[in-house]
This record gives C-alpha cells, structure tokens and sequence, in this order.
C-alpha cells in the first residue's frame, strides 16, 4: 500500500521562528492528512535513540544539544507516498543544496539548523512514530475533501 504515514517534526528553530503554520500548511495544501500532533520536549536519551544511527558522527552531541533547545512539535502526516513525498517536500539535508520551494530550500540556510525532520523510509517512520507517539495519540479519520484530493 503506498498510502503510509511519515514522522515529520518541526525542529526548535522552526518553532522558535514561528513557522510551524507555514510548515503545516505545505503538509495541508499538498492533500496529506494530519492524524497526530504534539509539542514536546524530548530528553536527550529519547533524542539519542531518535538519531542513534548518526552516533559515530563528528556533529551528534551539536545535533543532540540543538534538538533538545526547546520544544519540537511531532507530527504523523498520512497520505499517498507520505514518506517519499515528505522529504521532497522538506527538500535536500543541507539547506543550501534545497531547492526553493521546499521548507528548507525557502526557511533555511545551515544544516544544522534546517528546520524540520521527516522519515526517509517507511521502515524507519514506523520506528519513529513508535519512539515519539502512544497508539492512543493517532487518529483515524477521513477529511471532507478526501475524494477531491485522490481519484
Ligand atoms: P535528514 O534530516 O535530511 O534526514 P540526516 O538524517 O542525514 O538528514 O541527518 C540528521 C540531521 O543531522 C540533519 O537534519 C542535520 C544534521 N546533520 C546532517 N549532516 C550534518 C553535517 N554534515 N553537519 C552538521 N549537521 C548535520
Ligand atoms: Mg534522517
């Protein structure tokens, strides 16, 4: 089934700089559907299970310090190739190389401090969306629009 969920968040400075309607709305006018949401404050364990496979590299304790500055705002984003199309959405890792039109290719300019997140595979969306939301904290709806937005 292509119609998946993604784990997209909006990193502290995303939500520092008032961006996460701008960044929900690219989510909302594409068609996908918001099916859980919540601002948190991760613990640095929590944030060093999330990245665990960028442990070995130089910039894991900047990037574990940055994410845990301030609150992230957790997102579940369901729709037809959410993950795929999340991160063409969220554009390239290094902003610079973003085209504009993506989130980070129009709010951003460091990697390291590029905005948002989003699952890079189905896999591991599952394994984030476990890590970050209870089973409880995801719902199961269908919009209005749903048959405007597929055919
Ligand atoms: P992405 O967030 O696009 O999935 P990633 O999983 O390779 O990219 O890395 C996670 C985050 O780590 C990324 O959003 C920003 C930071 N990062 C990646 N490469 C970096 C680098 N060379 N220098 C500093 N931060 C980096
Ligand atoms: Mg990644």
């Amino acid at each position: 089934d292509d119609c998946v969920h993604s784990f997209i968040a909006i990193k502290p400075d995303g939500v520092q700089r008032g961006l996460i309607g701008p960044i929900i709305s690219r989510f909302e006018n594409r068609g996908f559907k918001l099916v859980g949401i919540k601002l948190v404050s991760p613990s640095k364990k929590h944030l060093e299970e999330h990245y665990a496979d960028l442990a070995e590299k130089s910039f894991f304790q900047g990037l574990i310090a940055y994410m845990g500055s301030g609150p992230v705002c957790a997102m579940i984003w369901e729709g037809r190739d959410a993950v795929k199309t999340g991160r063409s959405i969220l554009g390239a890792t290094n902003p610079l190389a973003s085209a504009p039109g993506t989130i980070r290719g129009d709010f951003a300019l460091d990697v390291g401090r590029n905005v948002c997140h989003g699952s890079d595979t189905v896999d591991n969306a599952k394994k984030e969306i476990a890590l970050w939301f209870e089973e409880t904290e995801i719902q199961s709806w269908k919009p209005a629009a749903f048959d405007w937005v597929y055919e």
